[in-house]
């Protein structure tokens, strides 16, 4: 729990966070921008040696920006292969845009071929499937040092935001409710046991909730911290916020 004291500090959304105990990288609101991120951390993890690795994720409509090529032009540079695992989150929308008028490819995936990396399409609906096509996945960056791509196909059970309509889509399957009848099916839960892991969530969420209310409210000159990293000529001019002389 104490590490998720750092998520406090991001000062996007609430769902951007960063976490620099789990080597979470700010995320930013404009889409995909992560991508053009992602080989400058590979770099460093391949420069230094070791295993690293960078996993970086987006969704399908956000794969339309320049950066998702950036990622696949800098990570494939012949003798500067770099271990990046790029996942495309497959929902099949971009927030009321249906993915299949936007896309000339059959999988995002088929884009990485002419890069030459390697990936593989997975039902994302399907925890365990999703779990072991995770693990190869990172297996083959942490080996090989060179980038490959997942595309996990997704349910989309809510509106993209409150902003969009946050109704639920009726259609769609709902991987949750899925997942735990083939456990209950199989006699690994009973309806009571999933009761309980419904009801300790819902608990921990109002807690949660009910904590962040009564965190004290931002003060206005709050609004320039954490923006740059600390530098010495922040001492210089202790007045410039932006670092810069
Ligand atoms: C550069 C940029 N353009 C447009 C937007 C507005 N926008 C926010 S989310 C979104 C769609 C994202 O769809 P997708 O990448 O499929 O991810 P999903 O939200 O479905 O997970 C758009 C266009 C943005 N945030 N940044």
């Amino acid at each position: 729990m104490e590490d998720l004291r750092d998520l406090r500090d991001a000062k996007d959304d609430s769902h951007h966070y960063a976490c620099r105990n789990w080597n979470v990288a700010p995320v930013s609101s404009v889409i995909e921008l992560q991508f053009s991120m992602a080989p400058g951390t590979a770099l460093v993890q391949k420069r230094r040696g070791g295993d690293g690795i960078t996993i970086v994720v987006g969704g399908e409509a956000g794969t339309a920006e320049g950066d998702f090529a950036t990622c696949m032009v800098w990570s494939t540079r012949p003798g500067n292969e770099l271990p990046v695992l790029m996942i495309v989150m497959n929902n099949r929308w971009g927030i009321s845009t249906p993915a299949e008028t936007q896309h000339g490819e059959r999988h995002v995936i088929d884009r990485g071929k002419g890069f030459g990396i390697p990936g593989e399409v997975v039902d994302g609906n399907d925890p365990v499937a999703s779990w072991y096509a995770v693990r190869r996945a990172m297996d083959y960056c942490r080996q090989e040092r060179r980038p490959y791509m997942l595309e996990v196909m997704v349910s989309r059970l809510y509106g993209h935001s409150s902003s969009s309509g946050a109704q639920r889509v009726k259609s769609e399957e709902d991987c949750i409710a899925l997942f735990e009848q083939k456990l209950i099916d199989n006699g690994v839960l009973t309806p009571a046991e999933c009761e309980s892991v419904h009801r300790e969530a819902e608990e921990e969420v109002a807690a949660a909730s009910a904590e962040a209310a009564n965190d004290p409210r931002p003060k206005p000159e709050d609004v320039e911290k954490f923006t740059y990293a600390d530098s010495k000529v922040d001492r210089v001019y202790p007045g410039d916020y932006t670092g810069l002389p």
